[in-house]
């Protein structure tokens, strides 16, 4: 009698025995092979789990389920980001407090997770906006803070008029707020912020991580490196009716091409460059003009000035061109910005296109584009500077800087749902941060939470929470109201979760050690810029201070695709969201993970479609037939009898060298997250070993204990119940991963020299040929680094040990 696939009834009986057991719960003090696979935890929005969220955990737990099955022992927490504007947002348009909403959503996240069947370590989730947890959040800020790597300072922001709060440029996208998508306005605000620049050059540096290319393409875009030159361009006439002490007598301009200098037709100053306040005040004839100019550019977005058409006005001042003496007629525009470089060019209309633009707009020079040839040369770029040849000698106009795009971390919201910011200001004793041990600044309920729109935090309306004693000197002093981004909260809490039984420390170096750096972390593509980036320099700067064992906490990032319907982003208003729970209820969750990671490659976006959960449900059941039909076992028995010979061997043959390719191509396909691929072939694995006719009754066993073994990482819960009907010993999930040409993800750290001297290390997978670790090497920023565009000879790689790269 064949027993009827029921996948409710399987997944939660295993689920409610794996619970009792513990499993997924981890040693942390005693792995010997730590293997931290971790993935983004989930804003726990109220309307519950996405089916996005069970491709992206699914792959990243069939992922993390086969490095167990290979002999790791595999850390894979989960937790809630529950802080911040996205949640508080959501309570607003539901009308409920935020107090209230987030515990009901936690829950509700937390019985969608358990059905998934992941393997995670549920001894150790974590929830930002748990005293216990933002304690540390405030601790971290307070040692930035000390440290110097947090200030406030007054800041041309980013404010959303919808959300009514400021946000980091990161999190401005396209113009827009990436909460809320409203058009973002400018405002002047005196803000706190991170100072992420200082760590611009490090958090370039990708020799000592496997990332996902398209996050370095991005972090690199975004964090913008510009080796260039500031040259001093000195005013002419310089005699003016203020106060010239603090005025300085030349406009110092950024370019990336100092040898265009000849070309420079005209010097342009943004709107908000500091000299353009005095070319208002010293009142010339184009005085009136100019501050109307800025007044209105004041009102437009960064966006809209770089993408229209260029405008700007004569300030009727003029430079000298430190090349050739010429007087350059000095313009305030707003296509240059105040906050890159140092707010002033010089326009170079023969070939730079903005430049053309706006000089032909205005009917300036255009100049000629001749570049001089290198024997004529008369301006030198090099290591001591700018230096240009006129009257017979060389001189130095211009210093070598380097100019990054990214700005500093703006952490401030004046809003509700979030971290205090724990500082203290006293009249007496200045700005403060709180000492530990008043730490956690709770945030205080507050019924009206809504955001007030008047630059402050609701928190400022507090007046028992604002007022304090300072921590100092006792006396009467005021609080920071508001709290902190949220990008915050998740910059460290892969770091919480190994320590979430303590309240005496954050985390313990000790114990984290091992598990730092994250091995494996699977995250989405929006993250780039934002929460990747943020993670990356919080690391780098806790490990700065000696509070963290490692700088890059990531050592492989891999993304996820997002899941559209109809090739659409799901969305409410469009009304094409796709509710996993129902499907999960209808056809288990072991088929919609597997429907879903059979859509395509896991990095790429895929679309949603009812019939691959159908279609995943069918192979689910012919796999359970092939493990239950006792008549089918028997009529391979009974076929071997007809041979008459009870002995016919096993092994080798033909079971073992088809079964041994299927190994190999799931085990393959597993190794490099491609999870289709690896579906397919046991698909295949499947439909062959139901058509394989008179396997000896010991090999028609052993293959189907090694498809169930095979589709555990995918399907943990019909693995499960199959292994036990079959007769397997223990947990399927504790079965050694099949052998058969199985070769595992090992990661293997190679030193790699150019010319014989050690410039980086790298990790390869013994997985990797040897094309892929030459290329590696040879790409590794370092490598690149040193070898400064001399050709590579040889490279020899002594596998295992040591690359060396061999120049001319
Ligand atoms: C003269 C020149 C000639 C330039 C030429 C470019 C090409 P990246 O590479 O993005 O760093 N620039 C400098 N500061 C600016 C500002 N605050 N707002 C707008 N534009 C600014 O770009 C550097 C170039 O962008 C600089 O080099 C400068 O124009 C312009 F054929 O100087 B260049
Ligand atoms: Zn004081």
């Amino acid at each position: 009698m064949i027993k009827e696939y029921n996948p409710h009834d399987i997944e939660a009986r295993w689920q409610a025995r794996w619970a009792a057991a513990g499993r997924g719960t981890i040693d942390l003090d005693h792995a010997a092979r730590p293997f931290y696979n971790l993935m983004e935890f989930p804003y726990p929005s109220g309307e519950g789990l996405h089916v996005g969220h069970v491709f992206s955990f699914g792959g990243a737990d069939t992922y993390g389920r086969f490095m167990r099955r290979c002999g790791y022992e595999v850390f894979q927490p989960i937790g809630y980001d529950a802080f911040g504007i996205h949640s508080e947002n959501y309570a607003l348009k539901v009308g409920a407090h935020p107090h209230d909403l987030t515990p009901r959503a936690i829950a509700r996240f937390r019985t969608q997770l358990r059905r998934l069947g992941a393997a995670f370590d549920w001894s150790r989730e974590v929830d930002t906006t748990d005293p216990r947890y933002y304690r540390w959040t405030q601790w971290i800020f307070t040692r930035l803070y000390k440290a110097g790597l947090a200030y406030r300072a007054a800041a041309l922001v980013n404010w959303c008029p919808s959300c009514k709060t400021v946000l980091a440029n990161e999190q401005v996208v396209e113009g827009c707020c990436e909460r809320c998508d409203t058009p973002m306005a400018q405002r002047e605000m005196t803000q706190w912020f991170l100072r992420i620049t200082q760590y611009a050059e490090r958090l370039l540096d990708f020799s000592q991580v496997d990332f996902a290319p398209a996050v370095i393409k991005r972090q690199q875009a975004w964090i913008g490196r510009s080796a260039g030159a500031e040259i001093d361009f000195q005013i002419a006439d310089f005699s003016l009716p203020i106060d010239a002490s603090e005025l300085q007598s030349a406009i110092t301009v950024f370019t990336t091409r100092p040898d265009t200098l000849f070309g420079a037709t005209f010097v342009v100053l943004a709107p908000e460059h500091p000299l353009v306040a005095h070319i208002i005040a010293a009142g010339g004839p184009q005085a009136a003009d100019v501050r109307a100019y800025a007044e209105q550019a004041a009102r437009r977005l960064e966006l809209e000035r770089q993408q229209s058409a260029p405008t700007g006005v004569f300030s009727s001042w003029y430079a000298i061109n430190p090349a050739n003496g010429e007087r350059l007629p000095v313009w305030v525009a707003d296509y240059v910005l105040a906050s890159y470089g140092t707010g002033a060019i010089m326009g170079v209309p023969a070939h730079d296109d903005r430049d053309r633009r706006f000089a032909e707009a205005y009917n300036l020079p255009i100049g000629n584009d001749r570049v001089p040839p290198a024997d004529d040369q008369r301006v030198r770029f090099d290591d001591q500077g700018v230096q240009v040849y006129t009257n017979g000698q060389w001189s130095l106009v211009g210093r070598r800087v380097v100019r990054y795009r990214l700005r500093d971390w703006l952490i401030s919201r004046q809003r509700y749902w979030g971290p205090p910011i724990p500082i203290v200001y006293c009249a007496a004793c200045g700005t403060l941060p709180v000492p530990d041990e008043q730490l956690p600044v709770l945030l205080p309920p507050l019924a009206e939470f809504r955001p007030t729109g008047a630059g402050v935090s609701p928190l400022a309306t507090v007046a028992e929470w604002v007022n304090t004693p300072c921590p100092q000197c006792g006396g009467p002093a005021t609080r920071e109201t508001d709290v902190s981004d949220n990008f915050l909260d998740s910059a460290w809490y892969f770091m919480r979760y190994t320590a979430t039984e303590r309240d005496d420390v954050a985390w313990d170096v000790a114990r984290l050690t091992p598990w730092l750096p994250v091995d494996m972390y699977t995250g989405g593509p929006e993250h780039a810029t934002m929460h990747h980036l943020y993670a990356r320099f919080i690391s780098m700067a806790l490990h700065d201070l000696g509070l963290s064992p490692v700088a890059e906490p990531f050592a492989r990032l891999r993304l996820h695709g997002t899941i559209t319907r109809a090739g659409r982003k799901m969305s409410k208003s469009r009304g094409n969201v796709v509710n996993p729970d129902d499907y999960i209820a209808r056809y288990g969750a072991d088929a919609t993970r597997m429907a879903l990671l059979f859509l395509g490659p896991f990095d790429e976006d895929a679309d949603f479609s009812d019939r691959g959960v159908v279609g995943m449900t069918r192979f689910l059941l012919r796999v359970w037939e092939l493990c239950t039909d006792s008549r089918q076992l028997a009529t391979d028995g009974a076929r071997l009898m007809a041979t008459g010979d009870p002995d016919v061997p096993a092994a080798p043959d033909h079971w073992s060298e088809v079964g041994g390719r299927f190994v190999a191509r799931v085990t393959e396909s597993l190794a490099a997250r491609r999870f289709h691929t690896a579906i397919a072939a046991l698909m295949e694995y499947a439909n062959w070993l139901r058509g394989a006719d008179a396997l000896p009754p010991a090999a028609a066993v052993e293959a189907r204990y090694t498809l169930v073994s095979l589709l555990a990482p995918f399907a943990p819960h019909i693995a499960e119940e199959l292994w036990a009907q079959l007769g397997g010993t223990g947990s399927v999930h504790d079965a050694p991963w099949p052998a058969a040409h199985a070769q595992t993800e090992r990661m293997h750290e190679l030193a790699v020299q150019v010319d014989g001297r050690v410039r980086t290390r790298i990790r390869v997978a013994a997985t990797d040929d040897a094309e892929a670790v030459r290329a590696a090497a040879v790409a590794a920023a370092a490598v690149q680094v040193a070898l400064a565009g001399r050709p590579v000879q040889r490279v020899i790689v002594v596998p295992g040990r040591i690359i060396n790269i061999v120049t001319g």
